[in-house]
């Protein structure tokens, strides 16, 4: 008997319930690409032992990619990357005083040894979390390769060749 692969699977992660105005744009992007996601709220520093749980358990639990958004002094894809080697993105989130400035630097800044991959302040952040996800899960998934061409097919025949 053939043993069933499980497909891969992304695991979207925030720091707060106000991020998720701008987190659920991946969760939007990922259900078009048909690829499995899971969606929770895991703070740095209001729950640390949340975040130790999720890292420590995402490969058991058969997460291929973590995408972490945060805002200020944004640790949380950070932490995330230092207990798992699964994949991060971070998503630096709009602040209030620094407009995602702070975490945008927070993020992208990390000291070498514990990467984590850093996208756009914001919206363009989260969508570009997913599309990257999508591309990385292409390498080893013909179906989700096939849906991110036609996405990106869809996207091209979208632009008008003269502005109205
Ligand atoms: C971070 O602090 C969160 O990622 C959020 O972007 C920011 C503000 O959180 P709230 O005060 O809105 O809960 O941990």
């Amino acid at each position: 008997m053939k043993n069933k692969i499980a497909r891969p699977k992304v695991a979207i992660v925030m720091g707060s319930q106000s991020d998720y105005s701008i987190m659920k744009l991946c969760e939007k992007v990922l259900k078009i690409l048909k690829i499995k996601y899971e969606t929770k709220i895991v703070s740095a520093h209001r729950t640390p032992t949340r975040l130790y749980k999720f890292a420590k358990t995402a490969e058991k639990n058969n997460i291929s990619i973590i995408i972490a958004g945060a805002g200020g002094s944004a640790h949380l894809p950070g932490m995330i990357a230092a207990i798992t080697s699964i994949p991060v993105i971070g998503v630096p989130i709009e602040s209030q005083k620094l407009k995602g400035l702070d975490s945008l630097l927070s993020i992208v800044q990390m000291p070498k040894g514990i990467p984590v991959g850093t996208v756009a302040i914001g919206k363009d952040g989260a969508i570009n979390a997913a599309l990257f996800s999508a591309s990385i899960i292409s390498i080893k998934d013909s179906k989700v390769k096939k849906n991110l061409e036609n996405w990106r097919t869809k996207q091209t025949n979208s632009v008008k060749k003269k502005p109205k």
